[in-house]
C-alpha cells in the first residue's frame, strides 16, 4: 500500500466514524415507564423522565390496574382510556422542549403523577 492510498484509506475511515457518531447521536430513543411499580406501589415508574425533543415514552402497564396516562393541557399526548390488562401499552412521541406534567385519573389522588421534562 503506498503512501497515498493509506492517507485515502485513513481518511475514509476517519469519515465514517464521524457520520456513524453523528448518525448515532440524532437517533431518538424510547424510554419505557411502567404504571404501577413493580414492588406493588401506586405510582409510575420511573416518574420523572427528561427526554430529548423526539424521543418516545413508551406506557406498560404493570401492576394495580386500570391505568392511564393524562397530560395536563396537552390532549395529543393524553391516553384516557384505562389500561386494564397487564402488559398493555401505548406510545407518545414528544416533539417540543418543555416541561409536561402527568397523572393517572383513577389515582392521581394516590400520588400517581408524573413529570416529563424534553430538552
Ligand atoms: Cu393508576
Amino acid at each position: 500500500m503506498n503512501s497515498l492510498t493509506r492517507l485515502i484509506t485513513t481518511s475514509l475511515c476517519a469519515l465514517l466514524v464521524i457520520l456513524g457518531v453523528s448518525i448515532s447521536s440524532v437517533e431518538a430513543s424510547t424510554v419505557e415507564v411502567k404504571l404501577g411499580t413493580d414492588a406493588g406501589m401506586l405510582a409510575f415508574e420511573p416518574s420523572s423522565i427528561t427526554l430529548s425533543a423526539g424521543d418516545s415514552i413508551k406506557f406498560v402497564n404493570n401492576k394495580l390496574a386500570p391505568h392511564n396516562a393524562v397530560f395536563e393541557g396537552h390532549d395529543e399526548l393524553s391516553h384516557a382510556d384505562l389500561a386494564f390488562a397487564p402488559g398493555e401499552s401505548w406510545e407518545e412521541t414528544f416533539a417540543a422542549a418543555g416541561t409536561y406534567d402527568f397523572y393517572c385519573e383513577p389515582h392521581r389522588g394516590a400520588g400517581m403523577v408524573g413529570k416529563v421534562v424534553v430538552q
